[in-house]
């Protein structure tokens, strides 16, 4: 959409105040947020979004080959969302030994994966060295594999389990394969709606405290908010501003990913879910406030495909992987096939009108629609 349309698009939506603040990339206020949740026209927050994606990235669509490891679904936090988690005796309640996590990896070493995004419940019986032990044996199958493993929660157990600062175990986590961290486990960082659905886990601003300890010790990670169930606008900015403070102060999110809440299974399964036009403005709020973030998923395994192709347009430029083998969504729900091809990926960005890039997931250029792919995979 050219600038003169966008711009009577957007003051048609009343939304010109905000409009003038992005083309002067002008950082957008806490009432701004809300009144873009609030403003009907989703399709002029989703043009706006879409400017600033295309300003940033052009067509360019990043996606990887990976591979997901879910090592346990036993968890104490208790989360009312959760359809994954399980008490260790409870039917379908699992833990992977480190030869399972081995053989995992094994499964795959035809394929070109680049990635394991290993995360898991937090499940106290598990010793310090399980998470150790896991790390190496990942590394020890595939070497020159990235390891995007363990969400903030998961981070904090394993410093509780060491009895040291993360800060202290960081290093030893990284020694033994940590790469980078995924973005979990943040769900809505307001009081409120932590104490209503999932008060034994983290806080807000123990989560945030994580991620800095994270980010200090040189890794990236990614940051995620869990939208669609008891939430408020207002606490939707509020949790995207908290990002968007802490990514000023360290430069370590990569990418901001935001997670429909899927009501199967879990103690909220009365709650209706976010609908296709949420999930859209969802992508299009996180690109406008997340200015200091560069690339805002849409995570296929969640949206569907369908969904995520449009959300290329309302923002997004990046889809997530190939992710063999999810258990988390599909557990709540999700209809989504548990992996695509990498073929089937590209076909479907580009069949969005986007133009594919793979990379690895520190973002580094791996394949950008050339008949072979850039040296090293
Ligand atoms: O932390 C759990 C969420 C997260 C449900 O960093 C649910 O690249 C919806 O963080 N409905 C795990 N969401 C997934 C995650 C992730 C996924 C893909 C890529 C990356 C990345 C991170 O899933 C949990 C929680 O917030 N979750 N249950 C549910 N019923």
């Amino acid at each position: 959409m050219n600038t003169s349309i966008l711009k009577a698009r957007c003051a048609q939506a009343g939304l010109e105040a905000i409009f003038e603040k992005v083309m002067a990339k002008e950082r957008i206020s806490f009432d701004d947020g809300v009144q873009l949740y609030r403003t009907q026209d989703l399709h002029a927050v989703g043009a706006l979004a879409n400017h600033v994606r295309e300003r940033l990235h052009g067509d360019d669509t990043y996606f990887n080959v990976n591979q997901h490891i879910n090592y346990t679904n036993v968890c104490n936090k208790l989360c009312r969302f959760c359809s994954f988690q399980r008490l260790p005796k409870q039917a379908g309640a699992y833990v992977m030994r480190p030869e399972q996590v081995a053989e995992k990896i094994r499964e795959q070493l035809d394929e070109p994966v680049t990635e394991v995004h290993v995360v898991g419940g937090v499940y106290p019986r598990l010793p310090y060295s399980y998470y150790i032990e896991i790390l190496e044996a990942i590394k020890k199958e595939r070497p020159g594999i990235h390891i995007k493993g363990f969400t903030m929660v998961e981070l904090i157990q394993i410093a509780h389990l060491a009895k040291k600062p993360l800060a202290e175990v960081l290093p030893e986590l990284q020694a033994a394969g940590l790469d980078s961290c995924p973005g979990g486990g943040a769900e809505v960082f307001a009081k409120r709606v932590h104490d209503e659905g999932y008060h034994v886990k983290n806080t807000g601003e123990e989560w945030i405290d994580a991620a800095r300890a994270v980010h200090e010790a040189g890794m990236k990670s990614n940051c995620t908010m869990l939208h669609g169930h008891i939430e408020t606008s207002e606490e939707r900015v509020d949790h995207l501003n908290r990002l968007r403070l802490l990514q000023d102060e360290t430069g370590g999110f990569q990418a901001y990913i935001p997670l429909s809440f899927h009501p199967y299974g879990n103690e909220w399964s009365h709650l209706p879910g976010p609908s296709a036009m949420d999930e859209l403005r969802e992508i299009a709020v996180g690109r406008l406030v997340l200015d200091n973030i560069p690339h805002i998923k849409a995570y296929w395994i969640m949206l569907g495909i369908p969904i995520a192709q449009t959300a290329l347009s309302f923002g997004a430029n990046d889809v997530d992987g190939t992710v063999v083998e999810e258990k988390i969504y599909h557990d709540a729900g999700a209809v989504t096939p548990q992996a695509v091809k990498r073929d089937e990926l590209i076909c479907w960005i580009r069949d969005a009108g986007r133009a594919p890039v793979e990379r690895d997931t520190v973002y580094n250029v791996l394949w950008n629609g050339a008949e072979t792919k850039i040296a090293g995979v």
